[in-house]
């Protein structure tokens, strides 16, 4: 299964009927029918092919959302091009190693944030690739493809501090997309407010697909923004939303007669990309009027699990097995558990990647027999519901986003007086969890501005410590693991 026919139900039979409202630079907002879309990015694909790009090159984009995200993402899809999206947040360390290891042709950024991307690499105003493509032809220019062809590179922390790629094929999109379209009838009729970054699988894979296959009308909004949320829910009165559970935890701040209305109008308001505490569940529904559909998913698998949309919504839990999914719970030993045993979540399906992008080592370390190992510590009930519970790594999730201690306490280790250092999670009430760093220094050579300083110009901003601890030492196994249950409580 590829893309493009999917997408043709909007952009060619859908051709006269408005897409997409985006803000425009200076002000006010802009329209796009689904057969602009078509046109822009045939031009842009025009463009990108003048430039030199072929099929399979790989295409960064370093973007806040904008059409440009998306006219992108149908040139890829016609070139036959491998999109890298690229978080808009992250600095030096990260961008460094994503864009050695991806090797782009280019990065397409903007102004505001090219002066991030490090030296050596190629870089391409958005702007100015809007304004070479409007000169070219709007005929369509598309290579042929099918459901294996490499359609995104998209990066996800690694357990050793360096991020690795998951190659996700136009087939797991597809797949990912048509499911959600249908499992939660999204139609022509729905209107999507996106506020979920496009950088991210959350809101690429889900927003931008459920979006196309469907032929709903898209509002795009640069960023989630709590403090103008109820205008925009009052302005564009969507029936469709997808967040992280801070967004939701946000939205509890407004007024209950501004939350009614909005709830009355939302058809279904969907939560995930970390956990969705119980009574923020029940407080939404209480306030709104809107039973939040939790799900379950990841970069390398897209969407696997998810409450259903007919049926019951079951607090703390992520669900059932996607249509085309299949789940199992297996042990240390790596064999099937039976329901109310906790172990790990092992997925397989259609929906999971083709594995990491050059690291065979690391594809062959997560997958057996073809179930793909998540990582993630969960429980199945005997109704076939499942509940996660942890994670077999110290992951740590803040406002949705994914931080591994490994890569801020490697950069702790390289300031001077720093002996030792460890980074953990703390609760936060809105992200859900912050990292907060122990250190062992010698204090007459650790600065902590100058870290603080250092850690900005390296990290993404929400993996900054927000607080640094000192210890004499660090506690440790007989084996020297460090035992970060035994550190002293972070005093907030
Ligand atoms: C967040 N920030 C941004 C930003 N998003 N800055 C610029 N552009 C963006 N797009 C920064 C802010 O500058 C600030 O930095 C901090 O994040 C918090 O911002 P805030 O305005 O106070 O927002 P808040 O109300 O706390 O909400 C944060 C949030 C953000 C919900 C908007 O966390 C977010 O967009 N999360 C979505 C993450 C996501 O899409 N995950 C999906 C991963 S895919 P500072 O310096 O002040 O801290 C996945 C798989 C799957 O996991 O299938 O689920
Ligand atoms: P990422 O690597 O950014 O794709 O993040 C994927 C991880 O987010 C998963 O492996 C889970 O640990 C976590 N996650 C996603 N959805 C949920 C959810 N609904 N509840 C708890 N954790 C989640």
């Amino acid at each position: 299964m590829s893309l493009l026919p999917l997408f043709d139900v909007s952009l060619i039979s859908r051709a006269g009927q408005s897409a997409v409202t985006c803000d425009r630079v200076g002000g006010g907002v802009v329209d796009f029918t689904f057969g602009e879309l078509e046109l822009r990015s045939n031009q842009l694909a025009h463009a990108l092919r003048a430039r030199g790009l072929q099929r399979g090159d790989r295409l960064a984009f370093f973007l806040q959302n904008r059409l440009e995200v998306i006219d992108l993402w149908l040139a890829g899809v016609k070139l036959g091009l491998i999109i890298v999206p690229v978080n808009v947040l992250y600095r030096e360390r990260e961008l460094t190693h994503i864009l050695a290891d991806a090797a782009p042709t280019a990065v397409v950024t903007s102004g505001d944030l090219a002066g991030f991307i490090p030296p050596g690499v190629a870089i391409w105003d958005v702007d100015a690739l809007a304004v070479a493509a409007s000169a070219q032809a709007s005929t369509r220019w598309a290579v042929p493809a099918d459901a294996d062809t490499p359609m995104a590179l998209i990066y996800t922390s690694g357990t050793t501090g360096a991020s690795k790629g998951a190659v996700l094929t136009q087939g797991n999109f597809a797949t990912n997309g048509l499911t959600l379209v249908t499992a939660w009838a999204i139609t022509s009729a729905d209107r999507y407010l996106a506020a979920l970054p496009l950088f991210h699988v959350h809101g690429l894979a889900n927003g931008l697909h459920g979006w196309l296959f469907s032929g709903c009308h898209l509002r795009l909004f640069e960023r989630f923004e709590h403090a103008k949320a109820a205008q925009w829910f009052d302005e564009y009165r969507p029936t469709l939303f997808f967040g992280v559970p801070a967004m939701f935890i946000r939205m509890l701040e407004l007024p209950p007669e501004v939350a009614r209305a909005i709830g009355g109008r939302l058809r279904l308001a969907v939560s995930g990309s970390a956990p969705l505490p119980a009574d923020i569940h029940e407080k939404f529904r209480q306030l709104y009027g809107s039973v939040i559909l939790e799900r379950y998913g990841m970069t390398e698998t897209l969407m696997n699990v998810g409450n259903p949309y007919a049926g019951e919504r079951r607090p703390g839990t992520v669900g059932l097995p996607l249509a085309h999914v299949a789940v199992r719970i297996c042990d240390e030993a790596e064999t099937l558990v039976p329901p109310g045993t906790t172990g790990e979540v092992w997925v397989k399906g259609p929906n999971v990647c083709a594995g990491y992008w050059r690291r065979p080592e690391a594809t062959a370390a997560a997958w057996r027999d073809g179930w793909f190992r998540t990582g993630d510590i969960g429980v199945c009930a005997p109704d076939g519901y499942i509940t996660l519970q942890g994670r077999r790594s110290d992951l740590i999730i803040s406002g949705g986003f994914n931080i591994y201690p490994r890569e801020i306490e490697e950069l702790l280790l390289e300031r001077p007086g720093v002996r030792e250092a460890t980074v953990i999670g703390v609760a936060d009430p809105v992200r859900g969890e912050v990292p907060v760093a122990y250190v062992a220094v010698d204090a007459a050579q650790f600065d902590e501005a100058a870290t603080v300083a250092y850690l900005r110009s390296q990290l993404a901003s929400f993996k900054q410590p927000k607080g640094f601890v000192r210890v004499d030492a660090l506690p440790r196994t007989a084996l020297g693991k460090v035992q970060k249950r035994l550190l002293p409580a972070w005093p907030g």
